[in-house]
């Protein structure tokens, strides 16, 4: 199928995100043009494949909008040297397909890059820039890249040197790697349209119990996330109620097909999340037992049918005995048993399981302190590595509590040598303002990632983990919760897609920067006006770091209110079955959970990290009341007390979401005015409500402990 237009139900920059190709320029955006490289006129291609079609109408409409010229297409196999010499061009194909790719690099070059990888080399003399790859996801990947070049770097190609722009002129060539395998967005959707955790609006994929007629919409979005090399996305939320159980039926594997197709020209692989109760729901067995030779007879069979609709079908997403939905745990089996069996089912079609570590004891006393959430997840799953059969992948959260603005990496990274593993991050800003507060995720998952687990000895960092190299997996990789809906921006606070392209980004690479992952959404996004790209990416860039100076201090997290979790609430969780306490006295704050005097989750880390984290001695400040309980008046590493730190980080960071506000403000005129007005408000709006953050928490803390503030500011009494 070729796709010559880019549907779109809305339009302008908001919704274009980093696509807009508006921003070639140095200064304003749209004010004049970079000259054309004389290559971008004509594309050489010899093969058809819908992913390859996807990639030319990309290359085309970049190109276009780069330039304002639309490159025409050509068979070069039937040029004539001479006539080459006259006609520059971009030449792509895979291995397979296009000889005259294949004699533009060395085999040496080409064994370099194997599947998703890529080769994009300029050769100025032939005036002609080729693009090669095993794979057409490749060519897909390889053409977004490009297009992301010749807009951040405009100018730099072959003959184009802008004479304003200081870069030296240098022929493109990239030798690209996907380092991650598995690289996967969650939608946490429902059917009626409403969204789990969604903070931009309703969702794209479905309205009252159908799914949306606006295929556009949903290609629009496949095309962001491909840009970004997301290769994977499951369209239901992983609490499979009552009606999304029938997506595996023919009530609904119609529409789902059509999805799978919009995101398969993409290269974007098609997963569900399937309710373990499904055999009973669905299938009308009395039983969900994973050992039933029924039960799993209905696996098999649904999951045929689910095939022969979808022929690439990715498999299930699972969240099983995790607050309050089915699992195995009803017929006293446990969770190899219950991905073995849909793993089963699966094979025969190369599908995979994905199956969450997300369980944990949500009826919990809060009396009782021996009880610890957050070792729940280890003590689960450790015991069945090497139990999982091999298309069976664990999904585990960064952290073992639940997304916090700060908390613990997974002990259960680096646990498990013989099973197969993906991070799972979290978009979508449940616990970090939902999208009406500005919160920059991505130096929170670097530090996840770059964390040291001395698994195998020191260079046992997550992020090696993640990316299967430490232990050598078949499977691994990232999955996120996606922040996206039908906003007209996908992300409601505009500059939260910094978010969802960074994600992409690092799971393509994760030793891209923070600072670069910014700076690169920002110069794509707004332009190439200084004064706006070193405004916006610092804003990002201390947008985290504001954003838990004035909310729950010191790792402790919660303190929001129950249900929605937006806002304060110091003890909205204090006295609740869902294992969230700070246990804050008139004395002091924090879980103890060391060895030697709690709940012993410290010694879930391997040697090194227990040893630190047990000891008040080298526990980092960020994470002390999330492994010890303290007196207010303990003195941290930065020298200040403990209630110190709350009153000082919590005036500090009201001012700082006041000074986001301003920043903001000097850009009026200087970007869309749409996302302008939009930032505005939303700015105005998080300053004035860490305000109600700063003085809940600070007279709360002075309550409890009547300690005063050393330096006498305001706090209410
Ligand atoms: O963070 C919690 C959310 C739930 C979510 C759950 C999970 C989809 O509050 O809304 O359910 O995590 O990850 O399963």
């Amino acid at each position: 199928m070729s796709q010559t237009t880019i549907h779109s139900s809305l339009s302008g920059p908001q919704y274009d995100a980093w696509l807009g190709y508006h921003a070639a320029l140095p200064g304003t955006n749209g004010a004049t043009r970079t000259a054309a490289p004389l290559w971008s006129r004509l594309i050489d291609v010899q093969e058809h494949h819908p992913i390859i079609d996807t990639a030319l109408t990309e290359l085309k409409l970049g190109l276009r909008k780069l330039y304002g010229e639309e490159p025409v297409l050509c068979n070069a196999e039937e040029q004539n040297a001479e006539q080459k010499e006259r006609n520059p061009a971009i030449r792509l194909g895979t291995w397979a397909g296009s000889e005259s790719v294949v004699n533009a690099f060395t085999d040496a070059e080409r064994s370099a890059v194997h599947g998703e990888g890529y080769l994009i080399r300029e050769d100025e003399s032939l005036h002609e820039l080729v693009i090669g790859s095993e794979t057409p996801q490749g060519i897909l990947y390889a053409v977004f890249h490009l297009l992301r070049e010749l807009t951040l770097n405009p100018g730099v190609t072959s003959g184009k040197a802008d004479s304003t722009l200081n870069v030296e002129k240098r022929p493109i060539a990239f030798q690209e790697q996907p380092v991650n395998q598995l690289r996967m967005i969650n939608q946490w959707d429902n059917v009626d349209g409403s969204i789990e955790r969604g903070y931009a609006g309703r969702s794209i994929f479905y309205e009252n119990g159908e799914f949306s007629q606006d295929l556009g919409r949903i290609r629009d979005y496949a095309r962001l996330l491909a840009s970004t090399g997301i290769n994977a996305i499951s369209i239901n939320n992983v609490n499979v109620h009552k009606q999304e159980s029938l997506f595996l039926t023919e009530r609904y594997l119609g529409d789902v097909a059509k999805v799978a197709a919009e995101f398969r020209a993409y290269g974007i692989r098609l997963f569900l999340s399937a309710n373990y109760a499904s055999p009973i729901e669905v299938g009308g067995l009395p039983t969900a037992d994973p050992l039933d030779q029924q039960v799993r007879e209905w696996w098999n069979i649904q999951t045929a049918k689910v095939y022969a609709a979808i022929p690439d079908f990715g498999g299930y997403l699972i969240k099983a005995d995790s607050e309050n939905r089915p699992g195995p745990f009803t017929y006293n089996r446990d969770h190899a048993d219950g991905a073995n069996m849909l793993a089963e089912a699966l094979r025969p079609f190369g599908g995979l399981v994905i199956w969450r570590c997300f369980v944990y004891n949500c009826k919990q006393d809060w009396r009782d302190r021996s009880t610890d959430r957050a070792r729940a997840a280890y003590d689960h799953f450790k015991p069945l590595d090497g139990r999982f059969a091999d298309n069976v992948i664990l999904q585990i959260k960064n952290g073992p509590m639940d997304f916090q603005v700060r908390e613990a990496v997974s002990p259960l990274f680096g646990a498990m040598e013989k099973t197969n593993q993906v991070i799972e991050f979290q978009i979508t800003q449940e616990y970090t303002g939902q999208q009406r507060h500005l919160a920059y995720l991505v130096p929170q998952w670097k530090d996840v990632l770059d964390f040291e687990t001395y698994a195998k000895g020191k260079g046992s960092e997550i992020k090696r983990i993640a990316d299967g190299s430490l232990y050598q997996r078949p499977y691994s990789g990232f999955a996120a919760v996606s922040n996206i809906g039908a906003d007209a921006s996908w992300t409601g606070h505009p500059l939260a897609q910094a978010n969802l392209y960074g994600y992409g980004r690092l799971g393509w690479n994760p030793e891209l920067s923070a600072e670069d992952i910014a700076e690169e959404w920002v110069r794509l996004t707004f332009g190439h006006d200084e004064q706006v790209v070193q405004r916006i990416t610092g804003m990002l860039l201390s947008s985290l770091d504001i954003y838990e100076n004035y909310t729950a201090p010191l790792g402790v997290g919660w303190m929001v209110n129950p249900d929605h979790h937006y806002g304060p609430n110091v003890d909205g969780y204090e006295y609740s079955k869902w294992g969230t306490y700070h246990f804050a006295d008139c004395h002091g704050i924090g879980v103890d959970r060391t060895v030697k005097s709690g709940t012993g989750y410290t010694s879930q880390y391997h040697p090194e990290n227990e040893a630190k984290y047990e000891s008040l001695e080298t526990c980092p400040d960020e994470l002390i009341l999330f492994f010890h309980h303290v007196p207010y008046t303990h003195v941290l590493h930065s020298g200040k007390t403990v209630i110190q730190h709350i009153y000082d980080t919590h005036f500090e960071g009201a001012a700082q979401a006041e000074a986001l506000a301003e920043t903001w403000r000097e850009l009026e005129g200087k970007v869309d005015p749409v996302i302008f007005d939009k930032v505005a408000a939303l700015q105005e709006g998080q300053a004035e409500h860490a305000k109600e953050w700063r003085d809940m928490i600070n007279t709360y803390f002075y309550r409890k402990s009547g300690i005063a503030d050393e330096q006498a500011r305001k706090i209410y009494s």
